[in-house]
């Protein structure tokens, strides 16, 4: 198994860092522990052999530039987002903006044309978002290994996806002397993700960049062969804020498109966020209030992208 360590870079202007790459073929209980390492420093990291076969991603993909290559006004035919469908610019209810267009979908097959491009990556894409749940149980030495897995299996659980297009966007700089000249525009905003776990695959136009604990945005460099994982704030509350939500957000590119793909796994609106005993110890009591993702979710959506909502919840 091969596991690139974070390295860092100083430059004059920024600061990159390589996130932890976690072969999935290697030996399980390295990669469960590697996994839980990479949650616990960074909430943030790639993985690869998958699983995912390429045809389906590659396919996914296609028909995402297809849609968003259509004239405005036929995009805008799809329901607009509300917050299903199809946006432009106006991220959530509160007023956000951001330089993207978007499809936001319900995972459930519901809504979904069976042996569609769509639901052949969801199905593809859930099981392994399954799949490393259970590896971060297994690594967080929880006995019933399906604890979070379970939550995302169930035919009621409230998971998304989401197409994001980041069109180009030229830096046009009038002042030269300006501190915001030759700067990327913002895409998405910072944010942390609500769900449980997000996996994303973006094309090779980079973009993500996430927050260390310092407050510095460092980028993710893009990397169409892998998927980039991140944990979510139920996530961090299930592990009792031993792994991290981490902010992000995702600049455009100042020539090319950048697409990227993310699949929220969410579980139904009904399940009470619960945190598993070994979780919780004399040195670590419960940081979280119970709560349902109804009511997680309700909050979230209330707030502001950037805003902190986790707070919400803490026991006082
Ligand atoms: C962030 C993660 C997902 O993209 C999303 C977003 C949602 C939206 O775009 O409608 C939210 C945002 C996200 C968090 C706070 C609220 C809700 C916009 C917003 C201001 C679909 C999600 O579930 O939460």
């Amino acid at each position: 198994m091969v596991v690139a360590s974070p390295t860092k870079t100083h430059s004059e202007e920024h600061l990159t860092i390589e996130l932890p790459t976690v072969d999935l073929s290697g030996d399980r209980s390295m990669v469960s522990n590697l996994i839980v390492k990479a949650c616990e420093e960074y909430g943030f990291f790639k993985v690869k052999n998958h699983g995912v076969p390429h045809d389906i991603i590659a396919k996914m993909e296609k028909e995402s530039f297809n849609f968003f290559a259509k004239p405005f006004d036929e995009k805008q035919k799809v329901e607009l987002a509300k917050p299903l469908g199809y946006g432009c610019k106006n991220i959530g209810f509160k007023g956000d903006i951001g330089e993207v267009e978007y499809l936001l979908l319900n995972t459930n097959p519901l809504y979904i044309a069976e042996s569609s491009a769509v639901s052949a990556y969801i199905e593809a894409v859930r099981e392994l978002a399954c799949e490393l749940l259970d590896l971060m149980a297994e690594g967080l030495r929880i006995p019933d290994r399906s604890v979070f897995s379970r939550l995302i299996r169930d035919g009621d659980s409230d998971s998304l996806v989401r197409l994001n297009h980041y069109p180009p966007m030229p830096l046009l700089c009038k002042d030269k002397d300006s501190s915001t000249c030759n700067q990327n525009k913002v895409g998405f905003g910072e944010h942390s993700d609500p769900q449980i776990l997000t996996i994303l695959r973006s094309n090779d136009v980079g973009g993500l960049q996430i927050s260390l604990h310092d407050g510095a945005w460092v980028p993710v460099t893009p990397d169409p062969a892998t998927f980039c994982v991140n944990v979510g704030d139920l996530l961090q509350v299930m592990t009792n804020g031993r792994f991290v939500s981490v902010r992000h957000k995702a600049l455009t590119n100042s020539y090319k498109s950048r697409m990227s793909m993310a699949y929220f796994a969410g579980p139904p609106l009904n399940a009470r966020i619960a945190v598993p005993p070994e979780m919780i110890t004399p040195t670590k009591p419960a940081l979280y209030k119970p709560f349902t993702w109804a009511e997680f979710k309700k909050a979230a959506f209330a707030l502001r992208l950037g805003d902190r909502r986790l707070g919400l919840f803490r026991m006082e």
